[in-house]
This record gives C-alpha cells, sequence and structure tokens, in this order.
C-alpha cells in the first residue's frame, strides 16, 4: 500500500469537515437521468501525478515518490503503475490518461521502448480488468526526447519523422488493446521558433499527412475511439500549429481531416492563447468539434502553462456550462492535467489536488446545470437578439434580403434605438446561483 494515510475518498457533503472527502462531488447523485460520475467522466493524468518529481526550469526535483525508486525501468513502472491503480480506485475517478513514456521510460531502442511498452500494456490490462478504472486517452510523446528538437510529424528531418510515426502506429496498437476511448495528439514541439529556417507549407502538409496515415491505421485495426487535437498557442515553441480552437479546426478542414477529430481543450492553453476557456469551448461546439478537456489552470500573474489544479468556482460554471450546452461529453471527460506545485511534496496532496479539482467541476456542473435548466442566460440572449425574428431581422436571418433593400429599409428607419447589454446584472446572477447553491450545503471549517 502506497498511501496509508488515506482510504477510499467518499462524498459527505458541504458541511463534513473531512479533508478526504468529497463535499460537493456526489458520483452517485442523479441529475437529468445521469449519475454525476457518468456525466463528469473523471480521469487522472499519469505525468502529472504520478512521474513528475518537481523539477522546474529554476531547480532539481522536489518529490521523491517511493513507488519511483526502484532501478530496473520495468519493476519501476509496474511499482509505479500499482501505486497509480491504488489511488484511482481510493479516488473513485473512472478513467486515467497516459502518454507512452509515462508509464514506462524509454529504451536504449526504440525496439527496447517497445519491449517495454508491451509488458506494460499487459501489466495495465490487467490492472484495469480487476479495477474497471479506463483509459479515456492514451498519447504518444513527442516532445520530450532530444531526437524532437525540430519537431516530430513537421521535423526537418525525414528520420525523425518516421520515428514519431512508429510511435503512433504504437500508441494505437496499445489503444486498441486498452480499449481506449479516445487517442490524443498534442502537438508538443509542432510548431516553430524563426521563419529563417522553416518551410512552414512543408511542415503543415507533412502534419496533415501524419493525421491522414493515423487515422487509416485506427481503421486497419479496428481502433474506433474517437481522435482528438489537443490546441495550444506557445509553449515549447513560439508558434504552435495548433494555436487554438479555431486554427486548428480550419487546419483540419483545410486537410479534408475534420470529420475524423474532435478537440481536446485545455483551460490553461486558452488562457495562454489569450481566450477564455468558454470561448474555446464555444468555438468548438458550434463546429461540433468539442470532444474532451484537461481541466487546470493558469495563473493571472505567469504567463506560461503552471498547469494548477482547478479551484476557481466561477470558471467551472462557465466551462460546464458550455459543455452541458452542447450536449455533454460522449466519449470525451475531464481529465486533470494538473500538478500540485513543487512545494506540495507529500503523497497527500495528490489527493487534496484532485479532491480540489473534481468538487469545483462538481459544483460548476451542478450550477451550470440549474443555469441551462432555467434558461436563465438562454432567454436573455434570445432576447436580445429579438430583431432576428421578425421582420427585417428575419429576412436577414434567412438571406431573403440584399444591400439594396437593406438600404432602402434604413433609410427609413434611422432612429435607432439599443437596449443595453446588461452585463453587471448577469455577472451577478450567476454569482447568486453560485451562491444558492453553496448556501443550501453551508461550509465549516476543516480539521487538518
Ligand atoms: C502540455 C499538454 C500535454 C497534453 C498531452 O502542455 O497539455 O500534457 O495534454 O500530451
Ligand atoms: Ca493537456
Ligand atoms: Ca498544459
Amino acid at each position: 500500500m502506497f498511501f496509508k494515510e488515506v482510504e477510499t475518498v467518499k462524498y459527505e457533503g458541504a458541511d463534513s469537515d473531512h479533508p478526504y472527502a468529497f463535499k460537493y462531488y456526489n458520483p452517485d447523485e442523479r441529475i437529468g437521468g445521469k449519475t454525476m460520475k457518468e456525466h463528469l467522466r473523471f480521469a487522472v493524468s499519469y505525468w502529472h501525478t504520478f512521474d513528475a518529481d518537481g523539477s522546474d526550469p529554476f531547480g532539481d526535483g522536489t518529490i521523491s515518490r517511493s513507488w519511483n525508486r526502484m532501478t530496473h525501468p520495468l519493476d519501476k513502472a509496474k511499482t509505479r503503475a500499482e501505486a497509480a491503480f491504488e489511488f484511482f480506485e481510493k479516488l473513485g475517478v473512472p478513467y486515467f490518461c497516459f502518454h507512452d513514456v509515462d508509464v514506462v521510460q524509454e529504451g536504449d531502442t526504440l525496439r527496447e521502448t517497445f519491449f517495454y511498452l508491451d509488458k506494460m500494456v499487459s501489466f495495465l490490462k490487467e490492472m484495469m480488468e480487476t479495477s474497471g478504472v479506463k483509459l479515456l486517452w492514451n498519447t504518444a510523446n513527442m516532445f520530450t526526447h532530444p531526437r524532437f528538437v525540430h519537431g516530430a510529424a513537421t521535423s526537418c528531418n525525414a528520420d525523425v519523422y518516421a520515428i514519431a510515426a512508429a510511435k503512433v502506429k504504437k500508441g494505437l496498437e496499445i489503444a486498441k488493446e486498452l480499449g481506449a476511448e479516445n487517442y490524443v495528439f498534442w502537438g508538443g514541439r509542432e510548431g516553430y521558433d524563426t521563419l529563417l529556417n522553416t518551410n512552414m507549407k512543408l511542415e503543415l502538409d507533412n502534419l496533415a499527412a501524419f493525421y491522414r496515415m493515423a487515422v487509416d491505421y485506427a481503421n486497419e485495426i479496428g481502433f474506433d475511439g474517437q481522435f482528438l487535437i489537443e490546441p495550444k498557442p506557445k509553449e515549447p515553441t513560439k508558434h504552435q500549429y495548433d494555436f487554438d480552437a479555431a486554427t486548428s479546426i480550419a487546419f483540419l478542414e483545410t486537410y479534408g481531416l475534420k470529420k475524423h477529430f474532435k478537440l481536446n481543450l485545455e483551460a490553461n492553453h486558452a488562457t495562454l492563447a489569450g481566450h477564455t476557456f468558454e470561448h474555446e469551448l464555444r468555438v468548438a461546439a458550434l463546429h461540433d468539434m468539442l470532444g474532451s478537456i484537461d481541466a487546470n489552470q493558469g495563473d493571472l500573474l505567469l504567463g506560461w502553462d503552471t498547469d494548477e489544479f482547478p479551484t476557481d468556482l466561477y470558471g467551472a460554471v462557465l466551462s460546464m456550462y458550455e459543455i452541458l450546452k452542447a450536449g455533454g461529453f460522449k466519449a470525451g471527460g475531464i481529465n486533470f492535467d494538473a500538478k500540485v506545485r513543487r512545494a506540495s511534496f507529500t503523497d497527500e496532496d495528490l489527493f487534496h489536488g484532485h479532491i480540489a479539482g473534481m468538487d469545483t467541476y462538481a459544483l460548476g456542473f451542478k450550477v451550470a446545470y440549474q443555469l441551462l435548466e432555467n434558461r436563465a442566460i438562454e432567454s436573455v440572449i434570445e432576447e436580445r437578439y429579438e430583431s432576428y425574428t421578425k421582420g427585417i431581422g428575419l429576412d436577414i436571418a434567412e438571406g431573403k434580403t440584399d444591400l439594396k433593400k437593406l438600404a432602402a429599409y434604413a433609410l427609413e428607419n434611422d432612429r435607432i434605438e439599443n437596449k443595453s447589454g446588461r452585463q453587471e446584472m448577469l455577472k451577478a446572477m450567476v454569482n447568486r446561483y453560485l451562491l444558492n447553491a453553496l448556501r443550501s450545503e453551508p461550509a465549516r471549517k476543516e480539521k487538518h
């Protein structure tokens, strides 16, 4: 046993003072015909939770996990997997996510890497079967190893492109074997730093061909999970090709790939792109491209990808609102692509981070559900655009007009009356929903 301090985390309600209990996430509570567990589809990310050691560009690791101390790669990987499944089960999450290198380190050769991976996949498969924990998505890490210095599917070096292809081929076989519900592409180093050394057209063509080959291979082996592209504007490269939802959708459309993909949107990537998370979710939903989310948050004062556990209730309401408005998750879910701060180095901090994130999203979900059910926002928006439901507005909406007709109309109707956008009133309304949800379950001081 690795987490001796923590028993199975249960729902106790907002009144609970138990540090390892859910205050808002009640997995079995039924809302709108589904349980909260089914709505939210929480997943733990392997890399931040079981691999990360707290190192940053200025300092060495501050976290030494007992499960990462074995020397042989496979012994270490198996011990880590045991810790991971103990964690999943105690937390009661239905899913997890991983990159190939998260579950076992690379070998000296690609052949050795694949040998290790095969061993670990059988090991994980057994643990998944006994625990019932499922794979939300897996992916191939094509950014950490020095060979990916110029990118993977956008590298200037064709040999690197081939290695990336081999890793994705393996990743899809793993996805099929473990029944992954999605397969993710995050273009870690798919971008560039300067046009002085970059053939952008060739890189984009190559990237599209790479995705095409992945789609073909998935069909060939019968992997029917959902392909997801994860946008991010920058970091590590200066210009990432999958900048944001709109850019990624336009890229997929241009290359005729759109129908094979949806997006995995990350909150912190949205803010790095200068968007709100809800903006990214809305753009994706408009194109029927909302697949899954990486829940986390950045820091207002830091301009990089801090991957903090989401604790911002207001943000969780607005993002869950978009997700529910779009019809909720299908193959996707809420993956905590979030890490504890390097000063939070105990194993128990991993529970605190996840419990905080799960409660935040659970409350966000409940409030968003009420807002939608009461049509609190929808009715205001409908009223705001009412002018398009009759007269000249209806003609515009139905494409029944032209500049000449509009000009003739305008000449007779140039005394404009606009109505208030009532932003402050609406924000106060969202606050009221949130505060009411909190008030019905009053908070008490936690014991530590
Ligand atoms: C990094 C990304 C990465 C993807 C999976 O910023 O968030 O972790 O989610 O490769
Ligand atoms: Ca992510
Ligand atoms: Ca991130």
